[in-house]
């Protein structure tokens, strides 16, 4: 049943009549427990009890005088051999997340800045610019001189002095000017401003050697940095770069969950997180000649679905129906009608291989830097990435011939809308001629919208399947709080039915549903990928710049969360979140819950030097409760807490504006 014909119940589970969301997901898991096969759910249960020291960030391991683990208490080991406290040692472990968090994303801009670089070299056969306003526009971000220059010799610049970005090795990240005054102050009297990409992230690794920098402020203040080259620096590079290369999204319709498999064509899934390749596979999937071939193998085409981020890039800008998130990758496999998984970076687990061989799935590997044993490599060629995607379909294809005749394709699919950049929402919400926040603004200011949460990240077994999101993500719209989402929680609530127009009448409060319906926008708005909370910090930002809602991005009433985070990306978005100024719940579990001073920096500390901390809940509810409590802080903050008059901005009302 897709998710738009579903009854509102308002149990928060994200339950629908018939068959739902999830039920999909658990046809998978028992074919997979009849076929023998293990899958992400079981080897997480198997691993209870989870080792203490590992998950509250107390085990050192940097040294061969150790592993060291602290044990309070009267015999217990209160420090490392070295001497390094309970407090020294989490800091350390949390840098290291944050370094390869932030590392992840940040080489992930460095390649979409060499193929910005290539294609506007013209080395680059069958890609093309395809955002020339938002050359322009980040010309003018860098400081570029515009004129009668041609486009491409602008984008090259862009792409130079973006890769500058990363070994700079003083001043300012160029994207940090774009953050509010208040907050650029403040980054400069903290001592976090980010200089280069690279160098933060090599100091944290410098700084957390053994016998380096034992203090937990001067530690933690580097994390703040690193996570802020990431936010402000490599993920707005790669959102705003892609942009140029592939086209700024705008809304676009399309369905998710394994019902989007399509048992009589070839399906190509695509996997990971950079979208050169996979934007070249979109485009030859219509290639004639292979359609061609589809057919002659006796398949009615070629079907491209998508997992995890990859997924979300796809979808943000042609529509290409998501399968799921990063939980669905083993039951896509499981379904036994996907021919070809092309994998790149990150969040694509090692079982995966293991899985495919069981339902006769080519796992092909496609990045210089990502190899596993049991996959097909087929490299990317830069130079023509176009023939590399033909490669890898033609696999797709014949794989296709020997697909077995049992498939299991639970025929559950959830409509919904994607594509809200800050652009496009710059516009759904102000017009074609006057883009502006305002209505945004004046609807917080008038009470209809009580606040914005960015409810983000990954899923984690741990959890179930999608539960805490969906749980958390009804909870805040249905007290009138805007859900942004990204990542695997965007595509969490679209499976669940969350990202569509109609779920503000069946789950929004009045306030929220009413605004909603008159912009034509679902209650939860899907922004992109994991790079693209980048696009959060910059709406976030416009909302400052509109006016009414104070001077710096800790005075909207806004938060983060996280509830279902499993990587160390997670962890540099929510630091870098917190050192925007934006107050940040974190479900599951917390890395350095055994370290009371440092948690306490995190928890509380943090709030004075940045105007926001972390906070940490793992029951979605109560989560979704201090977010809420938050908001009313800050509106209360505002003056904005007493009843006013509501404002609503239709389409006469837009009218006026312009
Ligand atoms: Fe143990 Fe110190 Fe070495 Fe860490 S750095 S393993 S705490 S001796
Ligand atoms: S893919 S980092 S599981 S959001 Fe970006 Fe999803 Fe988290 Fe990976």
């Amino acid at each position: 049943m897709a998710g738009n014909e579903k009854k509102k119940n308002g149990d928060g589970s994200g339950r629908i009549d018939g068959m739902d969301c999830f039920d999909a997901s658990r046809v998978m898991l028992d074919g997979m427990s009849r076929d023998g096969v293990t899958n992400v759910f079981e080897r997480s249960e198997s691993m209870e009890p989870r080792c203490r020291f590992g998950s509250e960030g107390i085990c050192c391991r940097i040294c061969a005088m150790g592993p060291c683990r602290i044990v309070s208490g009267k015999k217990g080991k209160e420090t490392g051999v070295c001497g390094a406290t309970a407090d020294t040692i989490a800091a350390r472990n949390y840098l290291r997340m944050i370094a390869a968090g932030a590392a992840a994303h940040s080489d992930h801009a460095r390649s979409v800045c060499e193929t910005l670089l290539n294609v506007a070299r013209g080395k680059m056969k069958d890609l093309e610019i395809k955002d020339e306003q938002k050359v322009v526009k980040v010309a003018m971000d860098f400081g570029i001189k515009i004129g009668a220059r041609p486009l491409k010799d602008i984008a090259a610049e862009i792409a130079e002095k973006a890769l500058g970005e990363f070994g700079k090795q003083s001043g300012e990240l160029l994207y940090a000017a774009k953050a509010p005054e208040k907050r650029k102050r403040i980054w400069r009297e903290q001592g976090v401003m980010p200089r280069g990409i690279d160098r933060e992230i090599v100091e944290i690794m410098h700084r957390t050697h053994m016998g380096v920098d034992h203090s937990v402020d001067s530690l933690l203040r580097q994390g703040a940095r690193t996570a802020l080259a990431d936010g402000w620096g490599g993920s707005m590079i790669a959102t705003e770069l892609q942009d140029i290369l592939f086209g700024a999204p705008e809304p676009v319709v399309s369905k998710t969950n394994l019902g989007v498999i399509d048992k009589e064509k070839v399906n190509v899934i695509v996997h990971g997180h950079e979208p050169v390749l996979s934007e070249m596979i979109v485009a030859a999937s219509m290639d004639a000649s292979l359609m061609r071939e589809a057919e002659a193998a006796g398949a009615k085409g070629i079907n491209i679905g998508g997992i995890c981020c990859t997924a979300n890039e796809v979808l943000m800008r042609h529509g290409i129906p998501p399968v799921g998130n990063f939980l669905s990758q083993e039951l896509a496999l499981a379904t036994g009608a996907v021919d070809v998984m092309v994998v790149d970076v990150q969040c694509v687990m090692p079982a995966v291989t293991t899985v495919a061989s069981c339902y006769n799935t080519a796992i092909v590997t496609t990045s210089k830097i990502a190899r596993y044993d049991g996959a097909e490599h087929i490299e990317m060629d830069e130079t023509d990435a176009y023939e590399t995607a033909m490669k890898i379909i033609r696999r797709g294809i014949d794989k296709f011939k020997t697909r077995p005749v049992n498939v299991n394709v639970p025929a559950v699919t959830s409509d919904f809308v994607a594509g809200f950049s800050h652009e496009t929402i710059n516009y759904l919400l102000g017009g074609t001629f006057r883009s502006s926040y305002k209505p945004l603004n004046e609807n917080i200011i008038g009470g209809r919208i009580r606040g914005v949460a960015g409810v983000v990240g990954c899923n984690n077994p741990r959890l179930g399947n999608d539960r805490a999101h969906v749980a958390m993500m009804m909870e805040l719209i249905r007290n009138d709080v805007l859900v942004l989402t990204t990542g695997c929680g965007a595509l969490s609530a679209a499976r669940a039915g969350l990202c569509s127009p109609e779920a503000a009448g069946l789950y929004a409060g009045e306030g929220l549903a009413s605004v909603c319906e008159a912009v034509g926008i679902p209650p939860v708005l899907h922004m992109g990928s994991c790079v693209d909370n980048s696009r959060l910090l910059i709406a976030a930002t416009a909302m400052v710049k509109e006016g009414g809602l104070g001077d710096d991005l800790s005075d909207l009433p806004l938060a983060g969360a996280a509830p279902e985070w499993m990587s160390e990306k997670a962890v540099a978005i929510g630091q870098y979140f917190v050192a925007s100024g934006v107050y940040t719940v974190f479900g599951v579990t917390w890395p350095t819950s055994g370290a009371g001073g440092t948690t306490e920096e995190l928890f509380g500390g943090m709030k004075d030097k940045y105007g926001a901390c972390w906070a940490f809940e793992p029951d979605p509810i109560k989560g979704a409760a201090l977010i809420i409590e938050h908001i009313d802080e800050k509106r209360k903050a505002l003056g904005i807490d007493k009843a006013r008059e509501r404002v609503l901005f239709d389409m006469a009302k837009r009218r006026e504006l312009v």
